[in-house]
């Protein structure tokens, strides 16, 4: 069913999102690893997410095996070691994880752990519970084995010594760049993670859509699975990756559901949004999308062998 059929069936009433599930059943996408990340740091993590599925990991081994790559890269300035603090001058980690079961798991405000997204993890596989925050989630960390460590670099505690003098409000995109990513394992099934510091020099406490699954994640293993970057208020305020997968299982193509998530922003904001979100989508059957709102956005996909740093031009 095409998008303007489809709309045309919605507004007749005619044609229930249940029945329209069901007759847009899509053929799982088998026997070739489908790997979407985002931004160019993508690259390397997309390679580490392979590695971790060429050694008989799954999905959800693989998403955390590229997350962890992005946590560890001492150049990256807004995702664990090296992140930028927040304004008192801590770094302050947000994560999540979701697999091809629905099972879900995030840490927030999370300090001194090098790697929120195993911690996250660990939340879902060894928690009867979802999200676990600050002290509390670090010494759930401590409790499986993880180590404290400085996350501050000299380089990041420069920059903020040097914003501390000027207290400058950062743009939203002048230092986001969480590191989102979306693997489909040979088995077809989906999963994905998604990490970050933040927001720099943010407000002691904020949390932004990292760790909140339907936010900056979303699998549904029957449809597909998006994840975001950006501005997370605005991507919580839209539940931004829960309404990709919802568009694409209502027959949107992953993207237009990018870009549709998007237009509910931009009509949220009359039509001109001063800030960035991206998208990236993975749908069941190996197809990918992505869109941003603004300027433009790199994400990196891994498809049929080729490891490739791909540009989406703003929609405004
Ligand atoms: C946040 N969404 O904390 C994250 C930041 C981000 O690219 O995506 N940066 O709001």
């Amino acid at each position: 069913m095409k998008r303007r059929d489809f709309l045309a069936a919605g507004i007749a009433g005619a044609v229930s999102p249940t029945i329209l599930a069901k007759s847009k059943k899509l053929k799982t996408n088998k026997n070739n690893p489908v790997i979407i990340s985002t931004w160019n740091f993508g690259i390397p993590a997309n390679e580490e997410a392979l590695r971790a599925l060429k050694n008989g990991g799954d999905a959800m081994d693989a998403a955390e095996a590229g997350a962890r790559n992005a946590e560890s890269d001492i150049e990256n300035n807004s995702v664990g070691l090296g992140g930028l603090p927040d304004e008192l001058g801590y770094v302050t980690l947000d994560s999540c994880v979701m697999d091809s079961a629905g099972n879900a798991g995030s840490v927030a405000f999370l300090q001194n752990i090098e790697h929120p997204v195993s911690v996250a993890r660990m939340v879902m596989e060894k928690t009867k519970h979802v999200m676990l925050v600050g002290e509390g989630a670090k010494q759930f960390a401590l409790s499986q084995g993880f180590k404290e460590k400085n996350l501050l670099t000299e380089k990041s505690k420069k920059e903020w010594k040097k914003w501390l003098k000027e207290r400058r409000e950062m743009t939203p995109h002048e230092t986001h760049d969480t590191l989102s990513v979306l693997v489909q394992d040979k088995k077809g099934d989906l999963a994905g993670a998604c990490t970050t510091s933040g927001w720099a020099y943010k407000m002691h406490g904020r949390v932004g859509d990292s760790p909140i699954i339907g936010a900056a994640l979303f699998v549904d293993n029957e449809v597909g699975c998006a994840a975001a970057t950006g501005l997370g208020e605005e991507v919580i305020k839209s539940t931004g990756s829960f309404l990709v997968v919802e568009l694409m299982r209502q027959g949107y193509n992953p993207n237009e559901a990018c870009q549709e998530a998007l237009n509910r922003v931009i009509k949220a904001h009359n039509g001109n949004p001063d800030f960035q979100i991206g998208y990236i989508a993975l749908r069941k059957d190996g197809k990918v999308g992505s869109s941003c709102l603004k300027w433009s956005f790199d994400y990196a996909l891994h498809k049929n062998g080729v490891n490739k740093l791909n540009n989406v031009k703003g929609l405004l």
